[in-house]
């Protein structure tokens, strides 16, 4: 029997001196939140406390003015630190649409400093632009492309975006800028020759003053030298030996203008990011955190380093380009508007006064390269963002919709009876899922011989009715030489190793295991062979796959991953990419998936860890919350945070993992899930069965909804997936990224819109029957989805939501596609017809669009696709192709259209296809103004329109 005490003592077995005690403690009470001592603070962690001591000041960087290069789409200029005479290397590039890249590296490393290899988080190398050279002087030099204006300053070094001569980004303002040179230890730090370019300088009392500073400075510099953390730490019993001593990286980043950032997951915080001054930074680090904390900065099982700054004028983004430990210091500030009158003449009177939002950037290696973004719209950042890093591939159609999982089903049975019950009792599901439990032993592409003997035929049966299987795949190899794939990697020279260059031996699920170096390309490519059928026994094209623990978690190793020395490929430490690991893991398994269907189906892989570029690969979900209402109303901002950031196929786990949902937060959960992207139930192995059909019937009911609701939208979801791949915009948006103009939306993340055209208000407080709700948009007006009722925009009203009612708005201006008839999967509801719902805006006009191909393969991208325009302007719906290249055929057909909001009834509708003219019956509902179309009958691809007179 797996107890919890089991799990804990596998879990915790290398502390055996503790488990007893944290076992009684357990039994003593079940309420138990993360044991923050597992976990470092900066001021546990050498390069954070270092950096974090510097104070703003005058920076000792200088540009050294007369080695610059121009370069037609770059610059390249030498920095010099005066204290020590260290010399980096500033590259300034314009990048297309609308975007730039600061890159600093040391001139001369004694040892190449690591840079995440391009085709990794950014899909290849960013496409240039040309920018002309405004202005050069030996203070400063301006570059310009498109509207914008990059200017460097020599002394003190700075560097500011400047658009349409407002400064919108500006980099080293606060002389933040650290860059621990590579360096022998003991070697002294700072060199007695002078700063170059300093010669002949003048006045004596100058000189004096210069060489008293330079004395002050080099002791600092010394202080810092000796700073023990610097060449080995230990943090509890952990010692990080760090060969090649300190190497961290950081800056000040200022948004002058701006006071919300937002982005940077993953942290179980508010949407918009929280000033950091009397808390700890946010950091990023992939951790398996047991039992999350809300709000606060603690790093999470992944880590997107994108932050972007929103305000009524323009949203503006920056991607630090690093995969190291990365905290992010943020603190609201004003700008110094006189300064910016200098150099940008932008003083028009009033207050001295402008908002700004200071962050400040640590790494512990690697270079400083930050892509910025300049906009001007939410959408624009959305769509440079994705040419750097990709979007998120177009998902099959099963993988929007409702999966069942939980730890786990037990044996074949027993997924037969969950698939047969969710039937019964008409709960539509499209794929079950096997956590850990099913292996043998904790092999991953094994299976339990005795609970699942027979798994083709299981997943045959599951599929049978159009669904799919998830098995869970973990990158820890048990260390055992019968255990094929842990021998083979072994054999190979594949696995990570420890800093002596043994394999990296490790405590996780299955006792002593290790850890494929996913870094390395050919690593990935064995594990893609993985999944060959013949390889992976048991398995079918319906299998799909689950990579968790791949941050990777290590029951035993320090913060409970890999230390920081383990070495990758190439000698490549674990410090400067660990968080890329469960980037490369969910990779390799996308790429073992393409490889099994000889690239023509669309693979499935769902990760808990995730970098930069993940959405690429699958979905993500937001690991261990918890049953309760807190982990529920987290859930909306930090889905909104990783949409943001590019990883929208999103969600949490529904019910929360730990802990026994009581019922109406199960329902609540499943209603505010059905409306985020990516939904899926799961629970802990040790809470009680708790699957829709087991609720009392009140509840089961209304999950049901929830879950049928989510279906009727599907076709919904799979146009914004579309949007997503095509465009980079995430189908889940905070209300600012639609109403950029709204300030009261800026910090509103309890409420979100799916695409442009709902509005959720998810219920996520208990007892609750009714909610404000703000509807956006001055002039707009706001339709419940299941009455019709009208809310007029830019107000906040209160709405009634009992228990059954989940608060969803359509936006009048707009047209929904929808599909009515539910069925038990997604599969078998391909060829059935849709009802558009075709909500109108105060001027009686609406418009929308659709997409459709063959919900799974990846022929779309030979042009096997249909793309429908809809509008509805002056009593006529018109349906067009939405553009020329995408040719699909299909069965889908139109069987009804809702228009909503229609003054006055109809004496006629006049259906027009092909020039062939016929009359169409309708009822119409005087209350809301809603009148039904049925049945026009006409096959989705075509051309008509219906004339209402
Ligand atoms: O594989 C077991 C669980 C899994 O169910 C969960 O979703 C993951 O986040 N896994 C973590 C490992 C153990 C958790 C205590």
């Amino acid at each position: 029997m797996v107890t919890s005490e089991n799990l804990l003592r596998d879990r915790l077995g290398w502390r055996r001196m503790f488990v007893v005690t944290v076992l009684v403690l357990l039994s003593v009470t079940s309420v138990i939140s993360v044991n923050r001592d597992n976990f470092k603070t900066c001021d546990q962690s050498g390069f954070c406390k270092r950096h974090r001591a510097m104070q703003p000041g005058s920076s000792p960087y200088v540009v050294l003015m007369d080695t610059l290069k121009v370069m037609g789409t770059s610059v390249e200029v030498q920095l010099v630190n005066r204290k020590n005479n260290i010399r980096l290397l500033l590259q300034v590039s314009a990048v297309k649409d609308n975007s730039a890249r600061v890159k600093i590296n040391e001139m001369d490393p004694i040892k190449k400093r690591y840079e995440i290899p391009v085709g990794d988080a950014l899909v290849g190398e960013p496409k240039l632009q040309d920018m002309k050279v405004l202005d050069r002087s030996d203070k400063s030099i301006t570059l310009g492309f498109e509207d914008n204006k990059i200017l460097i300053s020599s002394e003190p070094f700075r560097i500011d975006f400047i658009n349409k001569e407002e400064p919108i980004i500006s980099i080293n303002t606060q002389a933040l800028l650290k860059f621990e040179h590579y360096r022998k230890k003991d070697s002294p730090q700072a060199e007695e020759q002078a700063p170059p370019g300093e010669e002949g300088e003048n006045k004596e009392d100058e000189e004096k003053k210069e060489e008293e500073n330079v004395e002050e400075e080099k002791k600092e510099e010394h202080k810092e030298e000796e700073e023990p953390s610097m060449w080995e730490e230990t943090y509890k019993s952990f010692p990080d030996s760090k060969p090649h001593g300190p190497s961290s990286v950081g800056v000040d980043i200022s948004f002058p203008g701006f006071e919300h950032v937002y982005g940077i997951p993953e942290h179980a915080d508010s949407m918009a990011l929280k000033t950091t001054k009397s808390t700890d930074p946010y950091r990023l680090f992939n951790l398996d955190v047991f039992e999350y904390e809300l709000y606060n900065p603690m790093a999470l099982y992944g880590s997107v380093p994108v932050m972007l700054a929103h305000n009524e004028k323009r949203t503006v983004g920056i991607f630090w380009h690093n995969a190291a430990e990365t905290w992010i210091d943020i603190s609201s500030n004003t700008a110094d508007k006189n300064f910016f009158s200098k150099i940008a003449d932008i003083v028009k009177g009033g207050s001295n006064e402008i908002p700004q939002t200071d962050t400040r950037w640590i790494s512990e290696s690697g270079v400083i390269d930050v892509f910025v973004m300049l906009g001007p719209s939410a959408h624009d950042v959305f769509y440079q963002y994705a040419q750097l890093t990709g979007t998120t591939n177009l998902p099959p159609l099963f993988a929007v919709s409702y999966h069942q999982c939980r730890w786990n089903y037990n044996d074949q049975d027993d997924v037969k009876n969950v698939d047969a019950m969710l039937d019964q009792y008409d709960i539509p599901y499209d794929v079950i899922w096997l956590d850990i439990e099913h292996t043998d032993g904790k092999k991953y592409f094994t299976w339990d011989n005795d609970k699942f003997s027979k798994p083709e035929e299981m997943i045959n049966n599951v599929a049978s009715k159009g669904r799919k299987m998830v098995t869970i795949v973990d990158p820890h190899l048990k260390r055992d030489d019968n255990y094929q794939e842990y021998r083979e990697a072994r054999d190979k020279g594949y696995m990570v190793k420890n800093k002596d260059g043994n394999d990296y031996d490790g405590w996780c699920w299955p006792g002593s295991s290790s850890w494929p170096d996913f870094s390395n390309p050919e690593v990935r490519k064995w594990w893609a062979s993985k999944f060959h059928y013949e390889d992976y026994q048991g398995s079918t094209p319906d299998l799909f796959t689950w990579n968790d623990m791949n941050e990777p978690s290590v029951f035993n190793g320090p913060e409970i991953t890999f230390h920081k020395d383990v070495l990758h490929h190439e000698g490549i430490e674990n410090r400067d990419l660990h968080n890329m690991y469960g980037f490369y893991v969910q990779q390799a398994t996308a790429e073992g998936q393409l490889l099994r269907s000889d690239n023509k189906e669309r693979p499935f892989v769902l990760t808990r860890a995730f970098f930069a570029g993940s959405q690429r690969f699958g979905a993500v979900w937001t690991g261990d919350n918890m049953a309760e209402w807190g982990h529920l109303k987290i859930a909306n901002p930090m889905l909104l945070s990783l949409n943001l950031a590019g990883i929208t196929l999103s969600g949490a786990d529904v019910g929360g993992f730990f802990k026994n949902p009581d019922t109406e937060l199960l329902t609540r959960w499943y209603q505010a899930a059905a409306f985020q992207p990516y939904f899926r139930a799961h629970a802990h192995i040790d809470t009680k069965r708790r699957e829709p059909y087991l609720q009392p019937e009140e509840n089961m009911k209304i999950i049901r909804n929830a879950i049928r609701a989510r279906y009727s939208y599907l076709p919904f979801w799979y146009t914004l997936f579309y949007d997503g791949e095509t465009k980079g915009v995430p189908p889940m948006r905070p209300l600012w990224v639609e109403y950029p103009t709204d300030k009261d939306t800026f910090s509103m993340d309890d409420e979100f819109l799916i695409g442009s055209s709902l509005l959720v208000k998810p219920i996520t407080e208990a007892g609750q029957t009714g909610t404000q709700v703000y509807f956006p948009g001055e002039g707009q007006v706001w339709y419940d989805v299941e009455t019709f009722r009208p809310y007029p925009g830019k107000q906040t009203t209160y709405v009634e939501a009992p228990l059954s009612k989940i608060p969803v708005f359509q936006r009048g201006g707009s047209i929904v596609p929808r599909k009515l008839r539910i069925r038990r999967s997604s599969s078998l509801m391909v060829h059935d017809p849709f009802t558009l719902i075709v909500c109108l805006d105060r001027k009686g006009a609406a418009k929308g669009s659709l997409y459709i191909d063959d919900y799974h393969t990846f022929n779309y991208r030979q042009g096997e696709y249909l793309l429908r325009d809809f509008s509805f302007d002056q009593n006529e719906f018109r349906s067009q192709s939405g553009d020329q290249f995408g040719k699909f055929t299909t069965k889908e057909w139109l069987e009804k259209i809702v228009v909503v909001g229609l003054r006055t009834e109809p004496t006629k509708a006049v259906l027009k296809v092909k020039g062939e003219e016929s009359s169409l019956q309708w009822e119409y509902n005087s209350q809301y103004g809603q009148l039904i179309i049925r049945k026009p009958g006409v096959n989705i691809a075509s051309d008509f329109s219906i004339k209402l007179t």
